[in-house]
């Protein structure tokens, strides 16, 4: 029974690398708390920790945090005001309030799987996601506020960040890529591929620019046999005189937000 009872307990803790990993600038809050990082996981059981790191967090009444929770990773439902929440935590220094967005207000939501822990250096709110829709994929974002000095402090700054329950972490659809040549790899030539930018769900963000990368590493087959590359991330092939009609085959490994993710790419070498 006693190895039962420790199988059990070691599915639930999800894998330490199985987290997202979300970052806010330190010293940007004026007399608000300071948001400096966060990191969101779930268990099997769908109960999502979020841990906010940070200084003076919920330390009054009037020096607060709230976490927004798009529940349905749409922007475009929920309340229109806070980028499409459908669920909100407020958390003071002795309280907190669960909340749900019914379509027109803010109502006291269920809150039987709700647990909020810590001090004004981290907070850790968790909630089933049976409490937050059956959300399978959620965007979210986090505000210090001083409503005495109206100062605050909002991660990310723009926007929202975005997490998988499926993929403990955030949901990378694509990375757009540039190669060199741009007309794709040439035998006897050196050939790169660079990720420039990554495409995830939509955030409410304002801003047109896409996020890069934070690492990446390449792995290639010239006609199915491995190809060494040079370079950063290993995503350089100097390609053989030979090389010309065969299938060169690339798959891109790109890490954001404490994820990775892989993308495969086809060429015809000329
Ligand atoms: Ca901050
Ligand atoms: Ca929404």
């Amino acid at each position: 029974m006693a190895a039962a009872a420790v199988t059990v307990a070691l599915v639930l803790v999800p894998a330490a690398s199985s987290m997202g990993e979300y970052a806010d600038a330190a010293g940007d809050s004026g007399t608000a708390g300071d948001i400096t990082g966060l990191n969101v996981t779930s268990d099997p059981s769908g109960q999502v920790f979020f841990r906010i790191n940070g200084n003076g967090l919920s330390s009054s009444e009037t020096n607060v945090t709230w976490l927004m929770v798009d529940a349905d990773a749409n922007p475009s439902t929920g309340d229109p005001d806070l980028m499409g929440a459908e669920y909100q935590f407020y958390v003071d220094n002795d309280t907190y309030w669960p909340a749900r967005w019914d379509g027109a207000d803010w109502v006291t939501n269920s809150s039987a799987t709700v647990r909020v822990t810590g001090g004004s250096r981290g907070l850790m709110i968790s909630v089933n996601r049976s409490e937050l829709g059956n959300t399978s994929e959620l965007n979210f974002w986090v505000e210090a506020y001083d409503s005495t000095n109206k100062r605050w402090d909002d991660a990310p700054d723009d926007g929202m960040f975005n997490y998988s329950l499926d993929l403990q972490g955030v949901h990378i659809l694509a990375a757009l890529v540039q190669t060199t040549p741009v007309a794709g790899p040439k035998a006897g030539k050196a050939f790169t591929l660079v990720p420039t930018s990554l495409k995830l769900p939509p955030d409410g963000s304002t801003s047109l620019v896409s996020p890069k990368p934070e690492s990446y590493t390449c792995k290639a087959t010239l006609k199915g046999r491995v190809v060494a590359g040079k370079g950063t991330g290993g995503c350089t092939w100097r390609l053989p005189k030979n090389a010309r009609g065969k299938a060169l085959k690339v798959v891109l490994t790109v890490t954001y937000q404490g994820t990775t993710a892989s993308f495969p790419y086809a060429f015809t070498v000329r």
